[in-house]
Parts: structure tokens; sequence; C-alpha cells
């Protein structure tokens, strides 16, 4: 058999990645709990392929246990879970699946950006529970023409970007650097962005250098009357910090689809009205899990054959 090609699979893939993994390339599951250290002490040394998502990847502890590693194949843009700098001084290759999720994730962002200034879930729940017979539901905020600011302007932040500009809102983004060929207006201060923003969406990648980015602070300056947005991933925002500016109501709103401890949302949250739930879903549409799922195959099937991957994460 091809020396690149034993595959190991981390945690849960889409059914149809997962049968051709095995069918194509005989992967073996790593088992979680218990069994897994004698797993790896007999079977460790002879993967040279990890498949993951984004959800479990590839951390410290299994990545030294596998001293032959090559290359993971990440299920999903976002890659925090694999310990990226082990990987790098090893030489180990990571793959995600870029693009191909944009417009799925960037229309999550404005369905959460609707409802949040709209109110519209709340207004169902209204209908729902017979409300509309007593009285009129309470007066929203309008969305178009509001000033949003976008936090990491990258591949996600700049197709929402695009579609708020359908909303001939107002769009001013953070980034560590301004991004390059960019006409959006540029703010180095996360504060001082939050504090011109009608509202804050959160793109930006996870991962170490972006933990609770959105501090009390920034929601301070965001202010009662400001929402916040987050498609990206919990780790991004102090989440103690946001359920007590929403439960002070320092903070008008929030919509939410990724959460710092999945599948666990702030019990807090549950009875709040003006926040928006969402089970992690921003990409999970027919067509938009096919296409990551295909992208995730074809760097499977091109590392082993070539041993490059096409979708490499950069740096
Ligand atoms: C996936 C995501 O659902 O792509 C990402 O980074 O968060 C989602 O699209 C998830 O990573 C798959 O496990």
């Amino acid at each position: 058999s091809n020396p690149r090609g034993r595959v190991l699979q981390v945690g849960p893939l889409m059914p149809v990645v997962q049968s051709t993994i095995v069918a194509e390339h005989h992967a073996v599951r790593v088992p979680d709990g218990q069994a897994r250290q004698a797993f790896l002490d007999e079977h460790g040394s002879e993967f040279t392929v990890a498949v993951t998502s984004g959800k479990i990847g590839v951390d410290s502890a299994l990545m030294a246990a596998l001293p032959n590693l090559l290359a993971v194949v990440n299920f999903g843009v976002g890659y925090d879970t694999t310990d990226v700098a082990q990987a790098r001084s090893r030489g180990i290759q990571i793959s995600n699946t870029p693009d191909v999720l944009n417009d799925c994730v960037a229309d999550t962002a404005l369905a959460l950006l609707l409802d949040v200034f709209r109110r519209t879930s709340a207004a169902d729940r209204f209908v729902r529970r017979g409300a509309w017979q007593k009285g009129n539901f309470p007066l929203a905020s309008k969305l178009s023409g509001k000033r949003i600011g976008i936090v990491g302007l990258g591949r996600i932040g700049t197709a929402i970007a695009q579609r708020l500009e359908g909303f001939n809102c107002v769009i001013s983004y953070h980034n560590r650097k301004p991004a390059v060929g960019s006409e959006y207006r540029y703010v180095g201060s996360l504060t001082e962005l939050a504090a011109d923003s009608d509202a804050l969406i959160i793109a930006a990648a996870g991962g170490a250098d972006s933990v609770k980015l959105i501090s009390a602070e920034v929601l301070a300056a965001l202010g009662p009357q400001g929402y916040l947005v987050n498609i990206a991933r919990g780790s991004v925002v102090d989440e103690a910090a946001l359920v007590a500016a929403l439960l002070s109501g320092d903070l008008g709103g929030a919509g939410l689809d990724v959460f710092a401890d999945e599948p666990n949302v702030p019990e807090a949250l549950l009875a709040l009205d003006n926040v928006v739930l969402l089970p992690h879903l921003a990409s999970g549409t027919l067509e938009t899990r096919a296409a990551m799922a295909e992208l995730t195959l074809t760097n499977l099937e091109q590392f082993v054959s070539t041993g490059t991957l096409l979708t490499p994460i950069a740096g």
C-alpha cells in the first residue's frame, strides 16, 4: 500500500466522507475515551494522514502519539482544534475547506443580523403563544443604512460586506492590519470600531491569537443599542462578559451561531428574547456540506498520490 496512505479518522465525519475514506483508504477511526491510549501505543506509528473536522481536530496529545504523521486533512475552514504549532515544527501539512462555505456562512450572518434588528424570532414566538390577539408586537430597529463593523475581513468577512452593501450599510472593519486593496474603512482599535458601530459581526479565525478579543470593554463600547453577531468561534468572545452585558441591558442583543463550550449554551441566554441562538449551522446546507466533503476528499486524494494538499492553510 501507498506509504503516504495510512489514514486515521479522528472524530465523527459526514457519512459520505467517512464511507469514502474507509472504502478507498481503509481508514481506521481512533477510539475515544479509555481505549485510545492502548490503540495509539500499538498503532500510532502506522498513520501518515489524519482526517478530522473543525469540531474535533488533532490536539497536542494525539499529534504527539502519531510520530509518522505527515498531513491533517480538516473538514471545515476553521482548524483551531488542531495543534498548528506542533504541526509547523514537525513539518506536518494541514488543509482546510476555504471558500466553498463563504456564501452560506455570510448568509447566516445576515439572517442573524436581520433577526436581532427586526426581532423576527421573537415575533414568531409572539404569534405562536397567541399574544397577537392581545396587542401588537413592539417596534423593532431598522437594519438598512446602519453602521456595521466587521471583525475579521477575510474571505467570509468580505462575503458579509458584499451582502451588507445591498442593505446600504456603512461598513467598517478591524483586522490586525488593513486588508490590502479593501475600500472599506479600517479601524485599528476594536473598542473604537465597537463605539462607532450599530452592530459588530465577528468573522475572525479562532485560535490562540483571538481568544476573548471581544472583551467586556468592547461590549461596553458597543452599548445598550448595539448588537453582536458571531458566526466565527465562541472563543473569540468573552462569553461571561457577553452574558453579563445582555442581562444588565448594557448590550442591545446578540445573534450567536457559536459558543465557548458547544453544544452547551449559557442557561441565562435561553430566557432572553433579544438573543438569537443557533446550533453552529452557518455552513449547514446540503449544497455547502457536499462541497466541503468533496474538497476534503480531494485534499486527501491529492496528498496520498502526490504528497501535496490542494488547499493548505496559510503560513
Ligand atoms: C463546520 C465550521 O460545521 O468550517 C468551519 O470552520 O465551523 C463549520 O463549517 C465545522 O467545522 C465542521 O466540524
